[in-house]
């Protein structure tokens, strides 16, 4: 019996072969679908890597394009982190800042009124505690031409750390 199972086990790959050989198009197929994971790791990464490099040209070119950019602030991680992503960055003053939901909202942005330079009201610049962003992709936008540094929570996940501070030169 042993050998037999033996046999058998030698004689099925050399089939397999066989029939790959006289159908290379499904033998082709069925490759990816039988090892999904080692093909598509690589292949995930070099997609982000071209998206990267798109996203760089796009950057550039909007640079050159107009003077009138925005800086985008991640409302929620990607990795499901409750976090303005970036959370400390700097804009000169009057550039458009968006803020994007992303990732594990609702999210808000309600700037520190002791932590923003003096002479800003804070109810000028934020949203309302009430006020929340439910939908991807929704955004809030907002411009700050006071120089100095600015504290900011999402008042939902203030107490989960999701804090922000931007500095306007
Ligand atoms: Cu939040």
């Amino acid at each position: 019996m042993a050998a037999m199972t033996t046999s058998a086990a030698i004689t099925i790959p050399s089939f397999t072969g066989l029939k790959g050989a006289a159908a290379a198009p499904s033998s082709v197929r069925s490759t990816p679908a039988k090892v999904p994971v080692c093909l598509c790791a690589p292949s995930i990464k070099a997609s982000f890597k071209e998206l990267g490099v798109a996203v760089a040209a796009t950057a550039a070119s909007a640079m050159l394009a107009s003077n009138a950019l925005a800086f985008e602030v991640l409302l929620g991680g990607s990795d499901g982190s409750l976090a303005f992503v970036p959370n400390e960055f700097a804009v000169p003053a009057g550039e458009k800042i968006v803020f994007k939901n992303n990732a594990g909202f609702p999210h808000n942005v309600v700037f520190d009124e002791d932590e923003i330079p003096s002479g800003v009201d804070a109810s000028n610049i934020s949203m309302k505690d009430e006020d929340l962003l439910n939908a991807p992709g929704e955004v809030y936008s907002i411009t700050l031409d006071a120089k100095g540094t600015y504290t900011f929570y999402c008042s939902p996940h203030q107490g989960a750390g999701m804090i922000g501070k931007v500095t306007v030169n």
